[in-house]
């Protein structure tokens, strides 16, 4: 299918001069029924961006990531350098969406002045796609600059050698942006199917469809290894695509997988994705929904007999809330995202690892984790209800209350002390997607579309920017 052509480019104010003139404060948000301010919670969420985009600048500008409590700098997408910019990449519509122009013209500028992908080191093909491709291509929609666009294509070709070398077409987890070797079989569903919002949105913005097709072919060979009733395992060798497990999980390292099943479809109206996403949809709702004390879970499964393994919940899993809004079933959306914030309730700060069955964390860390937000602005852009926003604002309060350090804001290493015991690290996802998230929820600025939108799995906004 040629997706490029099928489509008719949207109109986006563009150039940052004339974004700026829409006014950089957001209006009032119209839906708010309580009397709550609103308003007033999305300037502070503004003013906390700029607080720590300020830091960031001063202390680790172009580094991938702030350490916030001691104000020192680290790489994450190679571990021995050079930094590529990372926060500043996924920084960008966020930026953009809140009217933080100057900010965003200066994080444009470091992108121009220093990154490139020409480099003899190796990245995770997954991450490199979610947080690098996408965040170039929605800066390019965000400013029209062409050069975001340019160096987002050039990071995909160096990534493609990791779908073309394999010999199912899923994609091998690593590559050398140099040399285009890659290394490492054994993947993982959302390693496997995370490319086509990315993959396609290039494609169809520079007119070459190489990208959409490596992004599908590697989606349909994980589909393809479907169990009889139509699970995924989480671990499979990409080479010859025999599973190397047998446990079916919404959570990690499969969950992207099925939102960009959907996101095919949403993006690109390409049928076979959601014929995809209905198949599985359909399975994990008959095996894997556990209600207990009155409570939706989505169980781990054995992904050939449907019987159950374990009750852990990642709080990655909390995404699947809004995945399910999207793709229209609110029933299970609502119930599962309002079993989280009964999670939410209990711990103040959601726990990396759950189990549902005692209600006690597994893993007491917090990697100042975004998905509960997602949810509950999917949530909230489908059905316009305060109560997602009164979910957001406890999330945000509580984030604030326990994870602000010094120059910046910080995963934390113990959620169950207290106080809670912080770490020093602020994740590259933390620009892209919670700030984003609380600031759409709150501020219904008129920078995006909140009738017809798209986020990525990273919150880049690769659909509804205005
Ligand atoms: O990179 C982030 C993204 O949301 C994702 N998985 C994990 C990260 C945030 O928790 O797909």
């Amino acid at each position: 299918m040629n997706v490029y052509k099928r489509f008719a480019r949207r109109t986006v104010l563009g150039a940052l001069g004339s974004a700026g003139a829409l006014g950089v404060l957001p209006p009032r948000l119209a839906s708010a029924k309580s009397g709550f301010d609103w308003h007033k919670l999305a300037l502070d969420v503004r003013g906390e961006m700029a607080w720590a985009w300020r830091n960031y600048v001063e202390r680790a500008f172009g580094h991938d990531q702030i350490k916030p409590v001691s104000g020192t700098a680290e790489e994450f997408l190679l571990s021995t350098g050079p930094g590529l910019g990372l926060s500043i990449v996924e920084a960008l519509d966020t930026l953009y969406v809140m009217g933080l122009d100057s900010e965003l013209e200066e994080g444009v500028r470091w992108i121009k002045n220093n990154l490139h992908f020409d480099i003899d080191g190796e990245l995770q093909v997954f991450e490199a796609n979610i947080r690098m491709v996408g965040g170039l291509l929605s800066g390019w929609l965000a400013t029209k600059n062409k050069h975001l666009l340019e160096l987002a294509q050039d990071l995909a070709n160096r990534l493609l050698p990791a779908f073309a070398k394999s010999p199912t077409g899923m994609p091998y987890r690593f590559v050398n942006l140099k040399t285009g070797a890659v290394r490492d079989p054994a993947s993982y569903p959302a390693e496997i199917g995370t490319y086509i919002s990315e993959f396609g949105t290039l494609s169809r913005a520079v007119g070459d469809n190489r990208y959409y097709d490596a992004a599908k072919k590697a989606a349909k060979g994980c589909f393809d290894q479907r169990s009889s009733i139509d699970l995924v395992a989480d671990n499979i060798d990409i080479e010859t695509g025999k599973w190397l497990s047998r446990r079916a999980s919404i959570g990690p390292p499969s969950d992207s997988y099925f939102e960009y099943l959907y996101g095919g479809w949403r993006l690109f109206g390409d049928a076979d994705f959601k014929n995809w996403y209905d198949v599985h949809a359909k399975a994990i709702a008959a095996y894997q929904i556990e209600i207990l004390d009155g409570r939706l879970w989505f169980t781990q499964v054995d992904f050939e007999t449907g019987a159950r393994l374990d009750r852990h919940q990642s709080e990655l899993a909390a995404f699947y809330a809004g995945l399910l809004g999207k793709a229209g079933d609110m029933e299970h959306a609502r119930a599962y995202l309002n079993s989280w914030a009964d999670v939410q309730a209990r711990f103040g700060v959601l726990p990396e690892g759950f189990d549902y069955g005692t209600f006690a964390a597994t893993r007491s860390t917090n990697e100042l984790r975004p998905e509960f937000v997602d949810s509950c602005l999917a949530l909230f852009v489908h059905s316009g209800d305060e109560h997602w926003q009164q979910l957001a604002r406890i999330h945000y309060e509580n984030m604030k209350a326990t994870s602000r350090g010094p120059y910046g804001y910080t995963i934390i290493d113990d959620i169950t002390t207290k106080p809670m015991k912080q770490g020093d690290a602020c994740p590259g996802y933390w620009w892209a997607e919670q700030m984003k998230y609380y600031y759409l929820l709150f501020s219904g600025t008129n920078r995006f579309n909140y009738k017809r939108n798209y986020l990525s799995t990273e919150g880049k906004i690769l659909d509804g920017l205005r």
